[in-house]
């Protein structure tokens, strides 16, 4: 695949670059932290960071990529995050099922020297219902570190609710599928209770992604929902490109 020998050029010679979205407490409208998200730029056009990872993937580049973008997204979070805010950092599932990953994660939080308990690693259900024991093993691992855990997509993959009771997760991060239809969706809205309910019974907090109108705030707010992301608040930018509050 040709796209994967430019990767490997796009790595080399700094074609890829970290944006980063805020993660708003709107209650307190105050920044909590920030999301980093990759972006590639190749011969000008943007490659679709899905197609980026699955290349990565594909043709083993995703363990050197995934440890760029820890080194990236650590060093910003020392160089530009006030002390209470957290940085959030995607990971794919090869990556985080691989038997070196909590020790590169490890080195590069003390590299960074950034305090592991405002590093969030941010994993989807698949990564949590592929191998229960070494997912199990992992999330220990991370977790004795200090690191914070969150599901991301929480809702379109498989169920994992029986899997949050006895994996060390922190937050779940709701799918932005379902705050899309809340407007107008009294099961949208049913849904979106339910998630809270169920994270404020086993003390998981909550992340509200993709919200784009007020009118979706609103609802949110009045379920008691604060902490949102989405382009209401900011797109993903480069650090120095966002008002930093
Ligand atoms: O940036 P955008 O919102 O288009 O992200 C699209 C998808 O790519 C999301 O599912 C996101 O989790 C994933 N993604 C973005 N950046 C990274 C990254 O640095 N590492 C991994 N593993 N996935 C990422
Ligand atoms: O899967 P994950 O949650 O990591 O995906 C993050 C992706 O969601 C990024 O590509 C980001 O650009 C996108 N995103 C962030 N906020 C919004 C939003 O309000 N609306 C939409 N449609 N996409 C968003
Ligand atoms: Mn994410
Ligand atoms: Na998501």
């Amino acid at each position: 695949h040709h796209l994967s020998q430019d990767l490997k050029q796009a790595l080399e010679q700094d074609e890829l670059f970290m944006v980063y979205q805020p993660i708003v407490l709107t209650s307190e409208q105050t920044v909590t932290g920030y999301e980093a998200l990759i972006r590639w730029q190749r011969k000008g056009e943007f490659v679709s960071p899905e197609l980026l990872i699955s290349v990565a993937e594909e043709y083993g580049l995703i363990h050197e990529i995934g440890q760029w973008v820890f080194r990236e997204a650590l060093s910003e979070a020392s160089q530009s995050l006030s002390p209470s805010q957290f940085m959030s950092i995607n990971v794919s599932v090869n990556q985080f099922l691989h038997k070196d990953f909590v020790e590169i994660v490890k080195c590069e939080i003390e590299r960074a020297g950034v305090d592991p308990e405002r590093v969030e690693l941010e994993i989807t259900e698949t990564a949590i219902v592929s191998d229960l024991d070494w997912t199990s093993k992992q999330l220990a691992q991370l977790k004795s570190l200090g690191l914070r855990i969150s599901i991301d997509d929480f809702g379109v993959a498989y169920s994992s609710i029986g899997r949050l009771k006895s994996l060390m997760v922190d937050k779940i991060k709701i799918d932005r599928s379902f705050i899309a239809g809340i407007a107008g969706s009294h099961r949208d809205q049913g849904i979106i209770e339910a998630i809270l309910l169920l994270a404020s019974k086993l003390d998981l907090s909550i992340v509200a992604e993709g919200v784009e109108t007020n009118e979706q705030a609103q609802l949110l707010a009045r379920m008691n929902c604060n902490t949102m992301q989405g382009f209401l608040f900011s797109k993903p930018e480069k650090m120095d490109q966002l008002n930093l509050s």
